[in-house]
């Protein structure tokens, strides 16, 4: 199927009268069966607000049918263990840039990571895609073409102005502070800049809110790169900062700031901001980003508090805790660790009270899609790296104890077992680090979806508590 998309791609841009019709590929979605558009665009609609602009109406018309038509639907039953459960399996949200199925992974406006491997441009001729590209998708929700996403790459280095008060803000903390710390700083320090609550001050119409929305928007995700790649170089280079590249794309670019400039680094940094853009909206730095936004919070504000979520070692701050366990590993017993001997220290960790970091998941049910495409990368470009090869025989080894344990839902390796190596291999070795670079993939997906919660109208998000008491008697009650 990918194979005719391509073969109708080259077709449609070639003949530019038809691509002005605007050309829809009809997709079966294998997650749903439901009929998924994959549109084509002419490669002159490079103007992304434009793009948005003329969406917006669209979308809010469905919304409004789905609500008067369909507003009264039982999606399903709460039970007492979802409330006390923090919520899972409880379906409460509207999120429309990704969806996650416990058992296929992510897909990006209805893309799998390996379609979107396969359709969305790259640097280079096979290479990993260009965030731009799948930043495009997560708000248009179509699949864009080289020349938009290297218009969106220009729009976003145009954007990436950081005004000094930003790094006095960083620099007024301790270098030891946690880099995560000095981050949302730095993204609190730019909310002097909202364009949103300037333009809520001046009593800016809510059907307007999405404009300033989509500006901010677009200015923050220009702007974190530069404000983690200088937290980067103050903490761990001796402050020496290197410019951005003007030649670069956003992924390239992020890579060359920190201080990494092999093509190899380049592609991998590609593909970590491509994964962890976005993974639908009930973890905690979705949720959070999009209930500090349904306040009309900004996106600057909202983007902080979710950085803020991502810190915690149950979310983001796995990526670091991965590393260091790895690290502990070899510490304690070498790199040359046999299954046996690793199979002791997982139990040891367990015994301990402590969790294996990388492994399970609030919703997936298996090996997450976003472990196996890094696994590639590792299997393609440094097959013979020796935390690599231990990070191989974990895959092996904690599943089958997890799954012992008898509690655990998810007995698989997720994102974070496998990034940590990745960047260690090419010389980014500070594992305390490891969580900025998550955040700042991240405000890709927060971002895209705060310009729809805007666009779409969302209201306040206030969900119903109750005390145990409550419960209690609810519960006698429906026994009697
Ligand atoms: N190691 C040890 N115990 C684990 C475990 C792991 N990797 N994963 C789950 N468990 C335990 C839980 O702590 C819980 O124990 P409890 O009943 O004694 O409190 C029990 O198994 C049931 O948990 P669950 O329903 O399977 O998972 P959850 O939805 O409550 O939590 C998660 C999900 C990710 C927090 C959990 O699997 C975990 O702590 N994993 C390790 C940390 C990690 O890798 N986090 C990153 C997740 C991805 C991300 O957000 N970046």
């Amino acid at each position: 199927m990918l194979e005719h998309i391509f073969l109708l791609m080259a077709f449609f841009r070639g003949v530019s009268s038809l691509s002005k019709l605007r050309s829809r590929i009809v997709q079966q979605s294998s997650l749903n069966g439901s009929v998924r558009w994959l549109q084509m665009q002419s490669a002159s609609d490079v103007d992304l607000h434009l793009q948005l602009k003329e969406l917006i109406p669209e979308q809010q018309e469905r919304l409004k049918k789905l609500k008067s038509v369909h507003g009264k639907v039982h999606l399903g039953n709460i039970t007492v263990d979802m409330v006390i459960g923090g919520m899972r399996g409880m379906t409460g949200l509207l999120w429309e840039t990704s969806l996650l199925d416990p058992d296929e992974g992510i897909r990006f406006r209805g893309l799998s990571i390996p379609e979107c491997q396969k359709v969305l441009p790259a640097a280079t001729p096979g290479g990993e895609p260009l965030p731009e590209g799948l930043l495009w998708l997560l708000l248009t929700g179509k699949v864009p073409s080289k020349e938009q996403v290297d218009a969106l790459s220009k729009d976003l280095r145009s954007r990436a102005k950081i005004p000094d008060h930003v790094y006095k803000a960083i620099t007024s903390l301790p270098e030891t502070a946690h880099p995560m710390t000095q981050f949302a700083t730095g993204v609190m320090a730019l909310q002097v800049q909202s364009e949103f609550q300037k333009a809520y001050e001046k009593g800016i119409s809510k059907s307007r809110f999405w404009e300033p929305t989509y500006e901010d928007a677009l200015n923050l995700i220009a702007q974190v790169s530069v404000v983690a790649s200088f937290i980067y170089r103050r903490m761990y280079k001796n402050g020496e900062i290197i410019p951005a590249d003007d030649g670069l794309d956003y992924g390239a670019n992020f890579s060359h700031m920190l201080g990494f400039d092999s093509p190899k680094m380049h592609e991998l940094m590609r593909l970590y901001v491509t994964i962890h853009t976005d993974h639908e909206g009930g973890n905690v730095s979705a949720h959070t980003a999009h209930l500090v936004g349904s306040a009309l919070s900004d996106p600057y504000l909202s983007f902080a508090a979710a950085l803020n979520g991502l810190a915690g070692p149950l979310h983001g701050l796995a990526n670091q805790e991965v590393l260091l366990w790895i690290k502990s590993v070899v510490e304690q017993c070498g790199e040359n660790i046999t299954k046996e001997q690793l199979k002791d220290y997982v139990w040891t960790t367990l015994n301990s009270g402590k969790v294996v970091p990388g492994f399970g998941h609030g919703v997936l049910r298996k090996t997450d899609p976003r472990y196996t495409c890094q696994r590639e990368f590792a299997l393609k470009h440094l097959p013979d790296d020796p935390l690599f090869q231990l990070v191989s025989k974990l895959y092996e080894v904690v599943p089958p104890i997890l799954t012992e344990l008898g509690k655990v839902k998810n007995p698989w390796p997720n994102v974070d077992a496998h990034s940590g190596v990745l960047l260690n291999h090419f010389g980014l070795t500070e594992a305390r680090y490891y969580t900025v670079l998550f955040g700042v993939s991240r405000s890709m997906g927060i971002c895209s979806q705060l310009i729809w919660d805007r666009a779409l109208g969302f209201p306040l998000e206030r969900p119903k508590s109750v005390t145990m008491e409550w419960l209690e008697n609810f519960c006698k009650k429906a026994a009697s």
